[in-house]
């Protein structure tokens, strides 16, 4: 069975789904955007679990394109996976690493078993990633990469134009 895409316009942290994907930095402590909202709606024992990361295996914090898994604390999900998407440079092409924050989310969430996974734009906000390129890009990559037993991977998109863009890369696949 292969594994359904669906968008929705909205804000990730009021997403009921197994796992929902935070777009974090190697801090893992917190900071703006998704980050922030999945931390003050999803409360401390988020916090918790990160410091605890950075206390044992994440001791430099986490490299972009890595994801790692938490509680999702008050949140209506199991799991919250923190990847780190790269910040877009013009003089350097990082869209590998993009990559790799879809496909590393995708394997800790089969991992768990999740069988829903939300995704955010990763590094279409403070990190500047143009929208178009990144929804191609992650479309692409959870085409690819997305198998059971994660059954739907929808991607909650925070505005009109972050939801235009992912409604375009979807139809252009
Ligand atoms: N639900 C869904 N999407 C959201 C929400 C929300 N509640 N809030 C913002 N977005 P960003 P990045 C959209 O900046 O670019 C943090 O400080 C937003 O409109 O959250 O990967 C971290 O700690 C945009 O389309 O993440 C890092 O330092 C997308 O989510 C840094 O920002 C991603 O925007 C990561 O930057």
């Amino acid at each position: 069975m292969d594994t359904r895409i669906t968008l929705v316009l909205g804000d990730i942290t009021r997403q009921h789904a197994d796992a929902l994907v935070n777009a974090a930095n190697s801090s893992l402590l917190g900071g703006g955007g998704v980050d922030g909202a999945i931390h003050r709606r999803g409360g401390p024992e988020i916090l918790a679990a990160c410091r605890a990361l950075r206390a044992s295996h994440y001791g430099k914090g986490l490299p972009a394109g890595r994801a790692v898994a938490t509680t999702a604390g008050r949140l209506d999900a199991r799991w919250v996976i923190h990847t780190v998407g790269p910040v877009h440079s013009a003089e350097e092409d990082r869209s590998a690493l993009l990559a790799s924050c879809y496909r590393t989310s995708l394997a800790v969430a089969a991992e768990l078993e999740a069988r829903t996974v939300a995704f955010p734009a990763i590094s279409t906000g403070i990190f500047r990633w143009p929208l178009d390129d990144a929804a191609r890009l992650a479309v692409r990559t959870v085409r690819e990469q997305a198998t059971p037993p994660v059954e739907e991977v929808r991607f909650v998109l925070f505005d009109e134009d972050a939801y235009g863009a992912f409604t375009r890369a979807l139809a252009a696949g």
